[in-house]
């Protein structure tokens, strides 16, 4: 059987392209509040979706913060502070002056699991502006969006924003490249 010559298959070719990145959070400390979040950009907005548990009921500060540094589990502070590439005080997600990375507070029901549902104009998956590898924290306590950073407390859980890589190819191509790659198992 013939060898199948490699395509040259790009997924950017038809126009706009979804990113996407998920973050596990780990605990900081002994808080054991674990979740995962995932990010997809639509658009000029990035969605921001996930679960984590379990937080003490109420609001907890959700930031994108500079460093995905995870080295420091005690505190989270390898994580640095908040994700600023264009040098803007602290503010709400709804604000023009913000860090990047403000993207406001989650809030926990009464057993203490926050679903995340945000979405976002101003964090991105590319381009200097882009979050992916870098921090993610939520905060013991409320964002406040007072100076200089909200007052949010401790950290009690942190993860790393990863590009998730996934096949995005033409229908047609992808088909066929199974097709390609069925028949080279048979081979045996
Ligand atoms: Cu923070
Ligand atoms: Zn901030």
């Amino acid at each position: 059987m013939a060898k199948s010559s490699s395509t040259d298959a790009s997924a950017s070719q038809n126009g706009e392209e979804s990113l996407k990145a998920v973050c596990e959070l780990v605990p900081v400390g002994s808080s054991g509040v674990t979740g995962t979040i995932q990010f997809s950009s639509s658009g000029n907005m990035v969605q921001v979706r996930g679960d984590v548990a379990v937080l003490k009921p109420g609001k907890h500060g959700f930031h994108v913060h500079e460093q995905g540094g995870l080295s420091d589990k005690v505190t989270g502070k390898s994580t640095g502070g908040h994700f600023n590439p264009t040098d803007q005080p602290h503010g709400r997600p709804s604000d023009t002056e913000r860090h990047v990375g403000d993207i406001g507070n989650i809030e926990a029901d009464k057993n203490g699991k926050a679903t995340v549902k945000i979405d976002d104009a101003v964090i991105k998956l590319s381009g200097d502006d882009s979050i992916v590898g870098r921090g993610l924290v939520i905060h013991a306590e409320p964002d406040q969006f007072t100076q200089p950073t909200g007052d949010a407390c401790n950290r009690v859980t942190f993860g790393v924003i990863e590009k998730t890589y996934r096949l995005s190819l033409p229908k047609e191509c992808s088909r066929n490249m199974l097709i390609h790659f069925y028949t080279w198992s048979l081979r045996g």
